[in-house]
């Protein structure tokens, strides 16, 4: 029996996983999911997303590649040259990277927004609570008082001053449907997605792809270092990034393995 056969499904804390367990971050994302949804923030069908997730981050290796770093970056330059940028918070994220959403939002000045695919009113309060346990200030999305076009009433539920009106949103592990919905009203779109072959990283305009635990603090880290970067900077940033070379070296990475 390996020391490892000890780490079960019945982990209380996420401190008693061995941080040098071969799976470790998988082993982690799947205990947060899990308390995520006995703590009624994250819906069951967040457990399914996750585990789809988690095949294709095997398949890249468990690391960010290269390409999803660049695309990190230009997202970090997209945030920064925002009027309104707005963070998408829905089940599955708010149960991996509260804390670390809410670094984002301070290190870019963006709002942080709860949209879920699966709405309730119980849902969304108890993920603003978990959001503002968290260090968040203001937690938008529960006004709901504006509405995505063409989408079906629950989903399209967005606040007036929120993703309505944000001129560059991120939507980690988004629904298709929706991801479209919002480029429509083009917007610039930042999408968080393990699956390149998924319709929302392919209709963003930067698509990442890669853990949502490890995007979104090294978009914070490049963030906090291009906190004193102009305009021009960023927006070269911005001009250098190639979408489709990003999704095409994700998908050879995947079926291919370098
Ligand atoms: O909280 P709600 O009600 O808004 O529901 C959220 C889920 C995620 C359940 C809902 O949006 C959903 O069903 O999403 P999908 O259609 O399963 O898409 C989720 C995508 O996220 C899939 O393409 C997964 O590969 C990807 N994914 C899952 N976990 C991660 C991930 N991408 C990055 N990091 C992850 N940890």
């Amino acid at each position: 029996m390996s020391e490892y056969d000890t780490v079960g499904a019945d982990v209380e804390h996420e401190e008693e996983i061995p941080e040098d367990h071969p799976r470790y971050q998988d082993l982690l994302t799947r205990h947060r999911i899990e308390k995520g949804v006995e703590k009624g923030i994250t819906h069951l069908q967040g457990m399914h997303a996750e585990g789809r997730g988690s095949a294709f981050d095997y398949l890249l290796g468990e690391e960010t590649i290269p390409s999803a770093d660049a695309a990190e970056r230009t997202a970090a330059a997209h945030l920064l040259l925002a009027d309104r940028p707005v963070l998408s918070i829905n089940g599955n994220v708010a149960a991996l990277v509260p804390s670390e959403m809410v670094a984002l939002a301070d290190a870019t000045g963006a709002k942080l927004e709860v949209n879920l695919f699966n709405r309730t009113r119980e849902r969304i309060e108890a993920i603003a609570d978990y959001l503002r346990d968290h260090g968040a200030e203001d937690v938008k999305g529960i006004e709901a008082d504006a509405r995505i076009p063409n989408l079906d009433h629950q989903r399209a539920k967005v606040d007036e001053d929120g993703i309505y009106t944000a001129d560059v949103v991120l939507v980690p592990l988004e629904d298709g449907d929706r991801a479209e919905a919002l480029e429509a009203m083009d917007k610039t779109e930042i999408v968080i997605d393990l699956n390149p072959l998924s319709r929302s990283p392919q209709v963003a305009d930067v698509p990442i792809v890669d853990n949502i635990i490890r995007a979104v603090p090294n978009m914070t880290a490049h963030a906090r270092e291009l906190a004193d970067a102009d305009a021009a900077e960023l927006q070269a940033i911005v001009d250098g990034f190639d979408r489709e070379q990003a999704l095409a070296n994700a998908e050879e990475r995947i079926r291919d393995g370098f």
